[in-house]
C-alpha cells in the first residue's frame, strides 16, 4: 500500500480552510493508503508561542483532527516532537540544502512580515523540517493545500539530490491537490489562516459564525440590498460553493443577481448550511474533550507506530550518510 503523509500546525483554531484544503482529503485519503498525520508542534514554536498555549493548541488541533473523521485505526496520528528522528532528519538535509533554494520560499517572505519582530532561522529552515517530516516515512504521496505546493516541490529537489549523492533511499513525494485548495479569508483578501483572524472556525457555533459572516465583504459593488449583485465576485458566494447544495446555489445566485436576495439573508442561509457540517464535528470535538486519557492514549499510540517506523528510516540514513555506530 503506498503511503501518505501531511501535518497541521497547532498555532490556533482550525478553521474551514483546513477542514477543506487538507481534513476532508485526510478522511478520504486514510482508506486508500497508509497514512501518517502528525500535529506538527516543531513547526509551531517559530511562531514562540506560550508554553501553555501550544499544549493547549497540541490537543486542540488533535481533537478536530480525530471530530472530523480521522480514524486512529486506520490512520498513524501523533504529534510531531514525539518523534526525535523528525529533527535528526531535518539536520542531515539541512546539510544538502543550498540557501539560494530556501530564499526563494515565498512563505519564508510572507511569515517575515507577518512577524517582523522575530525572523528566527527555524522560519528560514521550515520546508526542511518540514521535507524530513514527509521522507521520514518514505511517503509516497503528500495530500497538501496550494500553499505548500512550492514546499513540496523542495522536498522534491532534496530527495533528489539525497538519492543521487547518497544511493535511492526515498521515492519522490507527489502533492496529492485537494478540490479546496486556497480557501479565502473572511477579509476577502488572504487565504484563511488561524493567525490572520480571518477565519471560520471550525467549533465555532452557529451564532458566532453568523456573527462573524455580518461583517464579512461582498461583492464590493452591492452597496444597497436594491443593488444588483454579481454572485462570482463575491467571497461569500465562494463559500456557498463548498456548503450549499446545487439548487439552492443556483437560487442564491439568481436571487443576488435580480437583487431578490439581500447579503444578510445570503449569509444567513450559509450559517446554516456550515452548522450542517460544523455541529456533528463540534459535538465529537466535546464527548473527546471530556476523554482526556483516551486522546493521551490515541496520541501515544501514534507516536509509538510513528517512531518505529522513522527509525527504520534513520538507520538506513545513518548508514548512508556515514553517521552511527558501524554495523559489527
Ligand atoms: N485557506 C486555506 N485553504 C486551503 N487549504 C489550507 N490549508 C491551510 N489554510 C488553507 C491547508 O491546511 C493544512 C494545514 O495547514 P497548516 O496549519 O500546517 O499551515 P498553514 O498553511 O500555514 O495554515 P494556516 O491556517 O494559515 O496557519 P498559520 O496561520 O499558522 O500560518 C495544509 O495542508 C494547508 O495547505
Amino acid at each position: 500500500m503506498a503511503r501518505i503523509m501531511s501535518g497541521v500546525q497547532p498555532t490556533g483554531n482550525l478553521h474551514i480552510g483546513n477542514y477543506l484544503g487538507a481534513l476532508v482529503n485526510w478522511v478520504r485519503l486514510q482508506d486508500q493508503y497508509e497514512a501518517y498525520f502528525s500535529i506538527v508542534d516543531l513547526h509551531a514554536l517559530t511562531g514562540r508561542p506560550e508554553p501553555a498555549a501550544l499544549r493547549h493548541a497540541v490537543r486542540e488541533v488533535a481533537i478536530g483532527v480525530l471530530a472530523s473523521g480521522v480514524d486512529p485505526e486506520r490512520a498513524t496520528v501523533f504529534v510531531q516532537s514525539h518523534v526525535p528522528q523528525h529533527t535528526e532528519l531535518a539536520w542531515v538535509l539541512t546539510c544538502l540544502t543550498p540557501l539560494g533554494d530556501l530564499n526563494r520560499m515565498t512563505q519564508f517572505k510572507d511569515k517575515s512580515q507577518h512577524q517582523p519582530d522575530n525572523i528566527n532561522t527555524g522560519l528560514f529552515t521550515y520546508p526542511v523540517l518540514q521535507t524530513a517530516d514527509i521522507v521520514l516515512y518514505r511517503a509516497d504521496r503528500v495530500p497538501v493545500g496550494e500553499d505548500q505546493e512550492q514546499h513540496l516541490e523542495l522536498a522534491r529537489e532534496t530527495v533528489r539530490r539525497f538519492n543521487h549523492v547518497y544511493g535511492e533511499t526515498f521515492p519522490e513525494p507527489q502533492v496529492v491537490k485537494s478540490s479546496a485548495p486556497r480557501v479565502m479569508g473572511l477579509d476577502g483578501e488572504s487565504k484563511m489562516s488561524k493567525s490572520r483572524n480571518n477565519e471560520i472556525g471550525l467549533f465555532e457555533t452557529a451564532d458566532e459564525t453568523m456573527l462573524k459572516l455580518r461583517g464579512a465583504k461582498t461583492d464590493p459593488a452591492r452597496l444597497r440590498k436594491t443593488d444588483k449583485g454579481t454572485p462570482e465576485v463575491c467571497n461569500i458566494y465562494s463559500y456557498h460553493g463548498f456548503f450549499t447544495g446545487e439548487v439552492q446555489r443556483a437560487a442564491i445566485a439568481t436571487g443576488c443577481r435580480s437583487a431578490q436576495l439581500g447579503c444578510v439573508d445570503c449569509k444567513k442561509l450559509l450559517a446554516q448550511n456550515l452548522e450542517v457540517v460544523k455541529g456533528p464535528i463540534r459535538e465529537r470535538a466535546a464527548v473527546l474533550r471530556e476523554q482526556p486519557r483516551r486522546l493521551e492514549e490515541i496520541l501515544a499510540a501514534g507516536a509509538h507506530r510513528a517512531r518505529a517506523e522513522a527509525e527504520k528510516t534513520m538507520v538506513l540514513v545513518r548508514e548512508r550518510v556515514g553517521l552511527g555506530a558501524p554495523r559489527s
